[in-house]
């Protein structure tokens, strides 16, 4: 650390130096950290439980326990500062907050209610049906094409199609999703070019978002037309359904869709794992897990301290912004034995790809679904998956996946 760099630093960054913790210049938001972010994790994980990352004025939480606690403890640690980087208590967001996400009880619970109200297991189940009859012809197609692009013919199709439908949503219109979750996820990083691109390249995006989440827009009988049964019991405004339904939107199809790549990104190169899949298909609820927990998609959000706390002997102020680095605390050690390999018979229990605590996914059990079914399929199906050329990453400050997997299936 230089002079200069400590002169312009703030009284938190002095306590971190005065106080002997771990300092970190990574910037975990560039591209060359984003290519392979686990190695830098590693690093993290090496200098301790709690490191301070100069280049943003936060602590990262690298390892498991600290990761679990903070996220467990919603008093302490809240997220109606927002869960990304900009604090709204002092920053203007750039969207109206997250009325699930970026709130805290009793608000949040109220709202997480709502969202369980339709979005709850007998109601996922009810999807199953569908879902596996889109999977059916799409994989059968999938592998028919023999050579392909695994996002486009398969990754992206599947989610835009069931969950698009599912939500509620006209056919028309649907490649607005994608790039809204690219923008709401770079949101909770810094505002840097990659955030920035993401909002000058798609302006028309958030207005047809909005117009998406309309009641009139959605279809009879869809978890978003759901939403507002609960207007019409008088609990909720028609705004704050509207608001649940981006949510949906915001959280539920960029997620699927690249932890679908990456699950076959991550088999193909594996093909042990994969014959032990095709070998025993009851594997396949475990292997969606042990996606989310080697390689998931959500790397990290931060929380923010409501008031003077210590984490591992670390003490730190009111307002502090906290990095929760789930991805790397999916690959901590003292939690995963052997956590660097990739094991779909491994137990899983407790993997973070989901979060943890009371804003834990609350559509987990609908991307599982989706998961679950794509891979059921697949595995019967396709003998072995072969990546053909490199596969192209999309960087993304939040949430890591693929645009583009050239693949060679072999048919069973
Ligand atoms: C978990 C998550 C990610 C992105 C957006 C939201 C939630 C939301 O509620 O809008």
């Amino acid at each position: 650390m230089d002079q200069i760099e400590l002169i312009h630093s703030g009284q938190a960054q002095l306590d971190a130096l005065l106080n002997d913790v771990p300092v970190s210049h990574l910037d975990p938001y560039v591209t060359e950290v984003l290519s392979d972010p686990y190695p830098h994790y590693a690093e993290l994980r090496r200098l301790g439980p709690v490191v301070w990352m100069s280049r943003y004025g936060v602590y990262a939480l690298p390892c498991f326990r600290e990761v679990k606690d903070v996220l467990g403890d919603q008093a302490t640690y809240c997220s109606s500062a927002g869960a990304g980087l900009s604090n709204f208590h002092t920053e203007k967001p750039w969207r109206h907050p997250s009325i699930l996400l970026e709130v805290d009880p009793p608000e949040h619970d109220r709202t997480r209610q709502q969202m369980v109200r339709v979005l709850n297991p007998a109601s996922v189940r009810a999807l199953r049906p569908q879902f596996e009859a889109v999977a059916t012809d799409m994989v059968r197609r999938f592998v028919d094409l023999g050579e392909c692009d695994a996002v486009a013919d398969l990754g992206a199709a599947y989610p835009t199609k069931v969950f698009g439908d599912a939500v509620g949503l006209r056919p028309d219109g649907r490649e607005n999703l994608l790039p809204y979750g690219d923008m709401v996820f770079n949101g909770f990083g810094p505002v840097n070019d990659r955030f920035k691109a993401s909002l000058a390249e798609a302006a028309a995006v958030p207005v047809w978002i909005a117009d998406a989440c309309k009641r009139e827009s959605l279809t009879e009988g869809s978890l978003g037309r759901n939403l507002y049964a609960g207007v019409d019991r008088g609990e909720i405004t028609e705004d704050e359904a509207a608001l649940l339904v981006r949510s949906l939107l915001s959280a539920g199809l960029d997620t699927t869709v690249f932890t679908l790549s990456n699950a076959i990104v991550n088999f193909a190169r594996h093909p042990k794992q994969w014959s032990r899949l095709r070998e025993d298909p009851s594997l396949v609820r475990n292997a969606v897990e042990e996606v989310l927990r080697y390689d998931g998609t959500f790397h990290s959000f931060y929380r923010t301290t409501t008031r003077p706390v210590e984490i591992a002997g670390v003490a730190m102020d009111t307002s502090q912004k906290i990095l929760a680095l789930t991805a790397s605390a999916n690959r901590d050690a003292a939690q995963w034995p052997d956590a660097d390999d990739f094991d779909i018979t491994r137990r899983t229990n407790g993997q973070l790809g989901f979060g943890y605590g009371i804003h834990a996914c609350v559509g987990q059990m609908l991307a599982r679904l989706e998961l679950e079914i794509v891979l059921t399929k697949l595995a019967a199906m396709a003998d072995s998956i072969e990546l053909t050329e490199a596969p192209t990453q999309h960087f993304n400050n939040t949430v890591r996946g693929y645009k583009r997997v050239p693949v060679r299936v072999k048919a069973r």
